[in-house]
């Protein structure tokens, strides 16, 4: 298997609407497996890293001061293809756009309020991964599920 990794974030208004399980459950169960995991408050600063693509957007503050406005949930997942069809599990940005079935569809209704983060390419994928993790909080491990997920 092509085994790539990519950067999920749970925003924090999906931390407080109680919907850790239910985001780390559609990942778990498709097939891709957790190999880092932790929560924090990103700073206002560490938030502006993060979204450092979109500073010339007109929402670009607004989206720093909720990314630091409370507790966020980290990961790291691996799997084939899990960049592209992490985006996919997550749905438009727009949730009013995200069809049902996603996490966005299924669980949020407005833009700025759409609980979830993922990388959008690999480039991205690797620059999120090294800003918000180092690479001792990173596991490599076998899966026993792994011979029953990719044959
Ligand atoms: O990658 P994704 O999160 O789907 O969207 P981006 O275009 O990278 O924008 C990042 C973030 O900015 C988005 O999740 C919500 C917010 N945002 C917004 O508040 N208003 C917009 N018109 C576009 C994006
Ligand atoms: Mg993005």
């Amino acid at each position: 298997a092509e085994m790539e990794r990519t950067f999920i974030a749970i925003k924090p208004d999906g931390v407080q609407r109680g919907l850790i399980s239910e985001i780390i459950t559609r990942f778990e169960r498709k097939g891709f497996k957790l190999v880092g995991l932790k929560i924090m408050v990103p700073s206002k600063g560490f938030a502006q890293q993060h979204y450092h693509g979109a500073k010339e957007r007109p929402f670009f503050n607004g989206l720093c001061n909720f990314l630091s406005s409370g507790p966020v949930v980290a990961m790291v997942w691996e799997g084939e293809g899990v960049i592209r069809y992490g985006r996919k599990l997550i749905g438009a940005t727009d949730p009013q756009k995200s069809e049902p079935g996603t996490i966005r569809g299924d669980l949020a209704v407005v833009v700025g309020r759409n609980i979830i983060h993922g990388s959008d390419g690999a480039e991205t994928a690797k620059d999120e991964i090294s800003l918000w993790f180092k690479p001792e909080e990173l596991v490599s491990y076998t899966s026993n599920a792994e011979k029953w997920i990719y044959g």
